[in-house]
């Protein structure tokens, strides 16, 4: 009986992430059409790789926790928004806001958030764009409404968060040893941002070169 309790409770639990995962679908495909229309078009593929992601049910409850919000499903698709993930990383930083543009232009895609934190860095060193967005998902009973969360970065950018998540969670390290550790990460965080520019500079160059 007991197990029966859980399981009719996880049972909606597991409809909402198989909804998510379909959201997750419906958004990669956006993002590998463009890919694939750049690349007929220009030669070129703006979108180096794709992962996607949905949030465990522990960090589910960790961040309802954190919230201080109760666990029942309105409030999990209501009050947090990155249950579907999305990350898609890029050569240059350009290609992030164009991207970002022709996502945000679809008529079938509502952006609710949109934090830079390209333009505004976090105290971290921490940079991505990030959008919340809203797609539908089709199912035989109609149509469903479901939030997405797409992090877009370049590749420095996601070589830097990588390591910089991992050291949050290592729990070995003294507090002194944590405080010089994020110093150098914040070093890093502005070495990965002049390279990007490089990088793009070396880019336009390139094309303006092509142009001529
Ligand atoms: P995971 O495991 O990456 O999914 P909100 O979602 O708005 O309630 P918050 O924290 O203000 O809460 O959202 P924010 O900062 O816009 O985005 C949270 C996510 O961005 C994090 O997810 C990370 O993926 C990433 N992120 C934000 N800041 C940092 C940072 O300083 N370092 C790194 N490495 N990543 C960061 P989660 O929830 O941490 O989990």
């Amino acid at each position: 009986r007991f197990l029966s309790a859980i399981k009719s409770q996880m049972d909606p639990v597991q409809e909402l992430f198989t909804y998510y995962r379909c959201a997750i679908m419906e958004v990669e495909t956006k993002f590998r059409v463009l890919d694939e229309q750049f690349s007929l078009q220009y030669d070129d593929n703006p979108i180096e790789s794709i992962k996607s992601r949905i949030k465990s049910y522990d960090s589910i409850l960790r961040k309802l926790k954190r919230k201080g919000i109760s666990f029942d499903l309105d409030s999990i698709q209501n009050e947090i928004f990155d249950i579907a993930g999305i990350r898609v990383i890029c050569s240059f930083e350009k290609d992030i806001y164009m991207l970002a543009d022709y996502l945000l232009a679809q008529d079938d895609i509502t952006l609710i958030e949109r934090k830079d934190y390209i333009k505004n860095p976090k105290p971290s060193g921490y940079r991505s764009l990030h959008l919340i967005v809203e797609v539908p998902i089709f199912l035989s009973t109609g149509k469903k409404m479901m939030k997405v969360e797409v992090q877009l970065r370049t590749i420095a950018m996601d070589f830097w968060a990588s390591l910089e998540h991992k050291l949050r969670y290592k729990k070995n390290l003294s507090p002194k040893q944590l405080v010089m550790l994020s110093d150098e990460m914040k070093t890093c965080a502005d070495m990965t941002k002049d390279l990007d520019r490089r990088m793009q500079y070396v880019r336009d160059e390139m094309n303006r070169e092509k142009e001529c």
